[in-house]
């Protein structure tokens, strides 16, 4: 004991001896700011000719010092900036005295220079987003008719009517990337990829998000799509590793959560290019929306890394939308276009509901056919009108029928949604209809015109789906079916990935595809995967066989991956088209008097962007009703329905449509979707392939 404090005190002297109280002295760093993990080289006087016990410390976290035996000297230090630091005074302790405080700021990320992310969580239509008061999470809040609401942005008065809706957002990449054809044959494409929602995208859903979810960095395993490491991803922690908290597997690929230190951090470019080169989907991500929202979507041109020699830009154009501003067209000649390394957020209003497409607008025929084509959809306010309120009065307001609605509320109220002639709003009831001013002008431009009459629908409890504000529950389904038809010219793919001229004028598809895949991919679902909400049965073998060495289509996301030219598989088509109906599952009541059980209904919304080919499309057994084209409902001004019911559809290019398949009545088993063109269902050959899918009625 006494030895031990012989030794204490002789330390004391020494240390004291030599090195005199706050007698170090920091003149300079350099840099003076840095990311985490960066070198900072301390400069001054007195801080020991050895480290010992001596401590470099940024606002109180301690640093590593990096090989004190050569980097530690009375007059220079060199150091790490340790991880979770946070700006400020940057400090030297030698013998437990602090030195000097010199100031260090500490950032995130340096921010992506041109790459960006746009996703506000209020705006002046949206100031105050709704929330689910249990899961703490934003949702869409119910649609009750216009209210008149007053804001003050920037203290100017501003009055307009509320419809509800949320703020919605999306990122893609624009840029290059592979597919795998019915037989095998893999494909380059020129391409859409996600940047966010990529967990919903694999997994065949719609990547479209609520600010609360994009407003996250992208987390979903330890490495990106390329293989490199996602700094988001703990390896510590319990279990092998997991996602840090706060990051999320559909967040914004390139978003940083903002610190005190950092409130602008910009964006990730690496994480970004990380994702989105050689990330190309076919379909292009989907996107669905809601009316009466707000989209905020960000395409981001990584460049095509397989044609270097090329500079493309590229556009979201979203065809045949109601847009009133040419900036967002993205018609390159009328408005602007992206550059490779650039980011363009892209702002649309969503006042009619309907199924559209959407598709890159640079030279649309070498660009589409390459494969820059995706699905769209806005769904109805209509299914967001309270349970138990009459759908009629949501279009008419409540004076034409019972309804929990005021007597002024309904769309016919709002001079945006109205659907009037141009002799102004009417005060008495129409006898039919009610698409007729005073003046008898008919609103030709009308998208939901009222129906006949009140038919006395009302929204049953729990919420039901519909195409369109139809006003009469005639457009009701349960599935949503988003099916894309498209095709491939194998020699243009070809002689565009291998730097040879294209041939425009001798373009012609021979591969052709629904929703990006071919028969039998289009049902390529794992056994026991949940489809249309009924999990397939264990002995389920459509589509092609899973196996340690073709995990096609991927067995937890059903999407199919291709290997790009840097070995690495990545989920290039999401959608399986394979329809699931329980002919028991409709809710009662909703298949006419007297019918039981109801059948589900499937809504397939079917785009056509094929290049070169008209495209037929033939129901097996179970008719198709067809309810709205070119994503306007069919009716006519004076509110008759003019649906049409038809075993088969046909489609150009650049054209979609809305068919329900309602499975009331009919017998259990296997049906077919398929194109009778006879030659389009093959790919380039006589075996598999073609425009094809299967719809499973079950019990
Ligand atoms: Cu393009």
């Amino acid at each position: 004991m006494r030895k031990l404090h012989v030794v204490c005190l002789l330390v004391l002297f020494l240390c004291l001896a030599t090195v005199p109280a706050g007698a170090q002295s920091i003149t300079s760093l350099s840099p003076t700011s840095g990311l985490a993990g960066a070198f900072v080289t301390i400069t001054g006087t007195g801080f020991g000719a050895t480290q010992g016990s001596s401590r470099v410390s940024f606002n109180g976290k301690l640093a590593a010092t990096v090989t004190p035996a050569t980097n530690w000297s009375a007059t220079s230090i060199l150091v790490q900036v340790p991880a979770g630091a946070t700006a400020g005074p940057l400090i030297v302790t030698v013998g437990g005295i602090a030195s000097n405080a010199m100031n260090f700021t500490v950032a995130n990320y340096q921010g992506g220079g041109s790459f960006l992310l746009q996703c506000p969580t209020s705006t002046v239509w949206h100031p105050a987003p709704a929330t689910d008061l249990t899961s703490r999470q934003m949702i869409e809040p119910p649609y009750t008719g216009p209210v008149v609401t007053n804001e003050f942005p920037n203290g100017i008065p501003l009055t307009y009517n509320l419809n509800g809706g949320a703020i919605k957002c999306q990122q893609v990449s624009g840029g290059d990337g592979f597919m795998t054809e019915a037989d095998g044959n893999q494909t380059y494409m020129f391409s859409f990829g996600p940047l966010s929602g990529l967990n919903s995208i694999q997994n065949g859903q719609p990547g479209t998000q609520f600010p609360d979810v994009f407003n996250q960095p992208y987390c979903n395993g330890a490495t990106y799509n390329n293989g490199q490491a996602n700094p988001y991803w703990d390896t510590n922690a319990p279990g092998g590793g997991a996602c840090m908290p706060g990051t999320s597997p559909d967040g914004g690929v390139g978003y940083i959560t903002p610190t005190s230190a950092n409130p602008n951090p910009g964006a990730d470019a690496s994480a970004i290019m990380n994702t989105g080169v050689m990330n190309g989907n076919i379909p292009a991500p989907l996107i669905a929306f809601d009316e009466d929202d707000e989209l905020f979507l960000t395409l981001t041109n990584v460049g095509m890394i397989m044609r270097p020699d090329l500079f493309e830009q590229h556009t979201i154009h979203f065809h045949g939308y109601p847009n009133a501003s040419s900036f967002y067209d993205g018609v390159p000649d009328a408005s602007l276009a992206i550059n490779i390394g650039g980011s363009f957020t892209y702002y649309y209003l969503a006042p009619d509901a309907g199924t559209y497409f959407w598709h890159c607008h640079i030279t649309p025929p070498e660009h589409l056919q390459m494969g820059m084509v995706g699905q769209l959809y806005v769904r109805p306010r209509q299914n967001r009108v309270p349970d138990n309120t009459n759908l009629y009065s949501s279009l008419a307001g409540g004076k034409y029928g019972p309804s929990a609605l005021s007597s002024t509320n309904g769309q016919q109220n709002d001079l945006r949604t109205a659907c009037q002639g141009t002799g102004g709003g009417s005060t008495a009831a129409p006898s039919i209809g009610y698409t007729y001013g005073v003046n008898g002008n008919i609103d030709i431009l009308c998208s939901a015109p009222l129906p006949i009459g009140d038919m006395a629908v009302t929204q049953p409890a729990g919420g039901a789906k519909y195409a369109y504000n139809d006003g009469d529950g005639s457009t009701r389904y349960d599935i949503d079916v988003p099916l894309q038809i498209h095709g491939f010219d194998p020699n243009f793919h070809f002689v565009g990935m291998t730097f040879n001229p294209e041939g425009f004028a001798e373009m012609k598809d021979k591969y052709f595809l629904l929703s990006g895949r071919s028969y039998p991919d289009t049902i390529g679902i794992p056994p026991g995967a949940m489809v249309d909400g009924h999990v397939l049965p264990a002995s389920w073998t459509g589509g092609v066989t899973v196996t340690s060495t073709n995990p096609n289509p991927d067995p937890s996301t059903n999407a199919i991956s291709t290997a790009a030219t840097d070995a690495m598989p990545r989920p290039s088509q999401p959608l399986p088209s394979l329809i699931v109906l329980s002919a028991s599952g409709g809710p009662a009541g909703t298949c006419g008097t007297g019918v039981s059980p109801c059948g589900q209904r499937a809504l397939l919304r079917i785009a056509d962007l094929d290049v070169t080919e008209y495209q037929t499309l033939a129901s097996l057994g179970i008719p198709m009703t067809v309810v709205g084209f070119n994503a306007k409902l069919l009716r006519d001004q004076a509110g008759n329905n003019l649906y049409i019911k038809t075993n088969s559809i046909t489609l150009g290019g650049g054209e979609s449509l809305d068919a329900i398949l309602d499975s009331t009545g009919v017998a259990p088993g296997t049906y077919f979707l398929y194109t009778p063109n006879l030659d389009h269902l093959s790919n380039d050959a006589e075996n598999f392939g073609g425009l094809m899918t299967e719809v499973v009625v079950i019990p």
